[in-house]
């Protein structure tokens, strides 16, 4: 590429956000050109940048933030503050917010081109998903989001090779979340007992695999949001996540408590119900596990429980590990099949990183 330089503004410094900013920092001293500077980097509190866009250091970033009295621009003016810098662009949000997602259509308009681990764009309205590719193919600005579905995991951009060298997708299958991976492998082991099912939900939000919330991983929207992105791929027109059947994890008692921390701490109150779930599956020699599936040809989608011999694949996962299965008419009957860490902080990090050196390569 001729570019020089380009200019990275980040929002978002979390468990995601801040293993990209150390992913970024080695991938600046591997490819000295072209010159990455970070002119902007916000948290929902907090921001650091400056008028003449000078280089935030990446390796301070997460100091210089802490030690910031400045606060986020607004949306608005952050489209027009790096649409003005003069160097090309990429934003990379490391956030889950929505509001932030239904902006993208304007940074692309604007030139500023787009990678992110957020959902929450791809997976909302049909309308906003046409906006956003509208914008792109309008100013070649590009946007990518490989970790909005098995986290690092090659699932977005196998699936786009499969649909583009005019394979045909007859069926996509498989556990599309780290959190529920973990929860049922751990609950409900292929062999020996498995702990407690709130006990499991704890340990898997210490482990930095839940949604900041975890009732956003067991109400099954998580699941229902990689679905969505995945239909629209294969070219279904889904209209949003609850447009299909989701089974929800959450006890009735507890969907409308106030907080994720009052949620874990009333959980151990409803362990009965998924004991009994396990012991129905184990007494026909299964185990449950939580999937999802997109019947391309009769357009369904659907999301929720399922019991599975203890030799099939989906039961045999291990960790947080994620399993998807695309039947196409070109692989028949065996189907190619990614498998691998779906969860946690470097892996999803490393998705961003890999759309940002793709950005790299075509600006
Ligand atoms: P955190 O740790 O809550 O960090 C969010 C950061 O964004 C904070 O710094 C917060 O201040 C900032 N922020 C929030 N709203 C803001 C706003 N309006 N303006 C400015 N800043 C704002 O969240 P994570 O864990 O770092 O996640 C970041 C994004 O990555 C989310 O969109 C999440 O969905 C996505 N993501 C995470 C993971 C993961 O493993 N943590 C995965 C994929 C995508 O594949 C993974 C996955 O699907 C996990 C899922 N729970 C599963 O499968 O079990």
């Amino acid at each position: 590429s001729s570019v020089r330089q380009v200019n990275i503004a980040i929002i978002g410094a979390g468990g995601v956000g801040k293993c990209f900013l150390s992913q970024l920092v080695a991938l600046a001293q591997r490819r000295p050109s072209p010159k990455l500077v970070l002119c902007y980097i916000s948290t929902s509190k907090k921001a650091v940048f400056s008028d003449d866009y000078s280089a935030i250091g990446i390796d301070n970033a997460l100091s210089a933030l802490a030690s910031s009295s400045q606060t986020p621009l607004a949306l608005s003016n952050l489209v027009t503050y790096l649409a003005a810098s003069g160097s090309k662009t990429v934003l990379v949000d490391n956030t889950s917010s929505t509001d932030i997602a239904d902006a993208y259509p304007s940074f692309l308009k604007s030139g500023i081109s787009i990678v992110t681990p957020n959902k929450k764009a791809f997976s909302g309205s049909y309308k906003l998903w046409q906006d956003i590719f509208g914008a792109s193919a309008q100013s070649g600005a590009r946007v990518f989001h490989e970790s909005s579905v098995g986290a690092g995991l090659p699932v977005i951009s196998t699936l786009k090779d499969l649909v583009e060298t005019g394979d045909e997708v007859t069926k996509i299958e498989g556990v599309f979340s780290g959190t529920m991976s973990f929860l049922f492998n751990s609950f409900a082991p292929t062999s020996g007992s498995g702990g407690k099912w709130s006990a499991e939900v704890k340990k898997a939000k210490e482990l930095g695999y839940t949604e900041p919330d975890p009732r956003d991983d067991l109400n099954g929207l998580d699941v229902a949001r990689k679905l969505t992105i995945l239909a629209r791929l294969a070219g279904l027109e889904v209209e949003s996540p609850t447009a299909f059947p989701v089974q929800s994890l959450i006890p009735k008692e507890l969907e409308s408590v106030s907080s994720g921390d009052e949620f874990l701490e009333k959980l151990p109150e409803f362990d009965s119900q998924m004991e009994e779930t396990k012991v129905t599956a184990e007494k026909e020699g299964k185990v449950v596990r939580f999937v999802g599936s997109i019947d391309v040809a009769a357009k369904q989608v659907k999301v929720g429980l399922e019991k599975f011999d203890r030799s099939h694949p989906i039961a045999a996962l291990k960790g947080s590990d994620n399993i998807i299965s695309f039947y196409t008419k070109r692989y028949g009957s065996n189907p190619l099949i990614i498998q691998g860490a779906g969860a946690g902080g470097e892996v999803t990090a490393m998705g961003v990183t890999s759309d940002l050196l793709k950005v790299l390569a075509q600006l």
